[in-house]
């Protein structure tokens, strides 16, 4: 047990010293009383190494769910630590962006609040005639309960019939804890959970390609390894990809919190979608799919996945092209697999009677840099799939990563030639066809570019001034930066909205511009009227001007004045 304690002490007696440091002169300086002891930090350093108990010989037994469980963290409830527990709990926040210390007080078996309808614990599933599933859980450097958790989990709520296998894709992991250790804890599934370890770092892609490839089910399941499945989870996968061989299958995540380990289950019925930037966002499901859909428990039709929990079987897996083989460490390949899916004939549909949690973290707690000291792997990822997939529409990509445009990010011959062998569609097929609606900021708009007015010499242009666009802020003006500047770009769309991607100009107070997010019928946000060089909001018939303002002031609009030079508005197209 020594073994594992003495190498790390020092450097996690350090770490700890300093963030229990910065902790305590936090607490000193601000001038509410508050009620902690001093903590034995030497004591809690070293606890900060947690070494598995050391496995009995006892086989694993499936718990029996309809007996009562109490204990902490049971049925999904919070664990709320207290005293030193709670700082302990607060290094864990810094270390592992995840309470592990709250988490190593739950039961690896416990049980989670069942979040689904009535009617999906109906449905009877022939389990002896369905296809059987190998789960593989990536990971690198998992903290130990989470890790273990996501596998007792998965033995414990899947019918036996349906679990194939369970593998434990090891992406190098250095933490001692995670070697033998783990090799006698898994020993008491019988076989059933297989190790494969990989000596040099893959990063989450390769490692679930790696998975797959060791997997010998007829259907694969991929999971994060900080998961709990819940009730009756593998059921309905496998029963839709028995259904629709070609589909790939989303079960519902619920959200596990990160502080609290506590289990949220949800309904949702929201589809996933995208940003021009590539990353994956949530959306509302679309008119058509909640026409088309017959019964609460069935299938939805999503034009994109979040990447982390899926399920497809095996052979259609690697015949539709797998994961990019190049993309390195983390990113990209959700978007990826969603868009190149649905091209080349399959389709990704979420699952709501089947439900899993995940532990939402707010940062990564391993090494993010990919191969040749690359610190961008997100951009560079998403640059090989925009080259391959999106045609002309990687413009909009570059619109936000102008300085990818000339990037080397490897050869792409061999993705490019399976879209052509698969005979896949065209991305404005996908944009047409299934992510439909998308604003596309540069094609059906009145007008589009950067938003300029010109007095003399003097050239200012509408700007963001890099605001977050997430939050509603108020819209400013900065003299122009030239062709494309991302933040200057503003398009006025069909319906006459003067919007960005996400977010919409609403006039306020008579005087200021809030960009908000836009509201899915354009009817209910603001509407702008572009003539006689003027931009006009109708609903205070005020127009906008630059008159007296400066860089990163906030644009206003005045009473319309057509001789006016400061609200003379010119677009400027980036692509002229
Ligand atoms: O180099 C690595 N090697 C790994 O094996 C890096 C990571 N990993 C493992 C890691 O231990 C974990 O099990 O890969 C898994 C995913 O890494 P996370 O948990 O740090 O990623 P995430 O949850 O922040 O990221 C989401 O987006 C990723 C984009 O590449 C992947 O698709 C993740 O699987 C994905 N997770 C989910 O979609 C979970 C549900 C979230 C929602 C909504
Ligand atoms: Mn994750």
């Amino acid at each position: 047990m020594l073994r594992y304690i003495i190498p790390r002490r020092k450097a996690s007696f350090l770490a700890g010293f300093l963030v229990t440091f910065v902790f305590f002169a936090f607490i000193f300086l601000s001038d509410k009383p508050r009620r902690f002891k001093f903590p034995n930090i030497e004591k809690l350093a070293e606890e900060v190494v947690r070494i598995p108990e050391k496995w009995n010989g006892e086989m694993h037994v499936r718990p029996d769910y309809s007996v009562a469980r109490t204990g902490p963290g049971e049925n999904g409830k919070p664990v709320i630590l207290t005293g030193d527990d709670a700082i302990r709990g607060e290094l864990d926040m810094k270390t592992w962006f995840m309470n592990t210390h709250a988490s190593d007080k739950i039961s690896l078996d416990r049980d989670v609040p069942d979040p689904r309808i009535e009617e999906c614990r109906k449905i009877k599933y022939d389990l002896q005639n369905l296809p059987k599933a190998s789960v593989i859980i990536i990971f690198t450097d998992e903290a130990w309960t989470p890790l273990l958790r996501t596998v007792h989990s998965v033995v414990n709520r899947s019918p036996p019939e349906l679990l194939h296998e369970v593998i434990l894709l090891d992406d190098n992991s250095q933490r001692e804890e995670l070697h033998s250790p783990l090799d006698e804890h898994i020993k008491r599934f019988n076989g059933l959970v297989k190790l494969v370890r990989k000596n040099v770092r893959h990063g989450l892609i390769r490692a679930k390609l790696a998975g797959a490839r060791e997997a010998t089910g007829e259907v694969i399941v991929f999971l994060d390894s900080h998961c709990e499945t819940n009730h009756g989870w593998l059921e309905p996968l496998v029963q839709r990809i028995h259904d629709k061989r070609n589909a790939i299958i989303c079960p519902t995540i619920d959200m596990i919190s990160a502080e609290t380990m506590a289990y949220s289950g949800s309904w949702s019925l929201a589809v996933g979608g995208f940003s021009w930037a590539l990353h994956f966002t949530w959306e509302g499901m679309p008119e058509d799919e909640r026409l088309r859909r017959k019964t609460e428990t069935e299938y939805i039709r999503s034009p994109t996945m979040a990447g982390g929990l899926l399920a497809a079987n095996r052979e259609y897996f690697f015949e539709v092209g797998g994961y990019d083989e190049e993309m390195d460490i983390w990113g990209g390949e959700n978007l990826e697999i969603s868009f190149r899916t649905w091209m080349c004939g399959g389709s990704i549909e979420f699952i709501p009677c089947s439900h899993v949690g995940h532990i939402f973290r707010a940062g990564h707690p391993y090494n993010m840099t990919g191969r040749n000291n690359n610190k961008d792997v997100h951009g560079t990822n998403s640059k090989r799939l925009a080259e391959v997939w999106m045609d002309s529409y990687k413009r909009l990509y570059y619109m936000h990563r102008e300085d990818l445009i000339n990037k080397d990010v490897g050869d792409l011959s061999s993705r490019k030639e399976l879209r052509q062998k698969l005979n896949c569609k065209s991305f404005k097929w996908y944009l047409d066809n299934i992510a439909k609606g998308h604003f596309i900021m540069d094609e059906d708009v009145k007008a589009y570019g950067t938003l300029m007015t010109q007095v003399k010499d003097s050239r200012m242009c509408i700007d963001t001034l890099q605001k977050d666009e997430k939050h509603s802020n108020l819209l400013g003006v900065f003299p122009c930066q030239g062709k494309g500047s991302a933040s200057q770009l503003m398009s006025l769309s069909k319906e006459g909205n003067l919007r960005r991607e996400t977010t919409c100009a609403s006039v306020e107070n008579d005087k200021n511009v809030r960009m908000k997010i836009c509201a899915r019928d354009a009817k209910h946000n603001d509407e702008w009227v572009y003539e006689n060089s003027l931009l006009r909001n109708v609903r205070s018939n005020r127009c906008l001007s630059t008159a007296q303002l400066k860089a990163s002031d906030d644009i206003i609009v005045t009473e319309c004045d057509e001789n006016d030079p400061h609200q003379n508005w010119k677009f400027l197209d980036p692509r002229a």
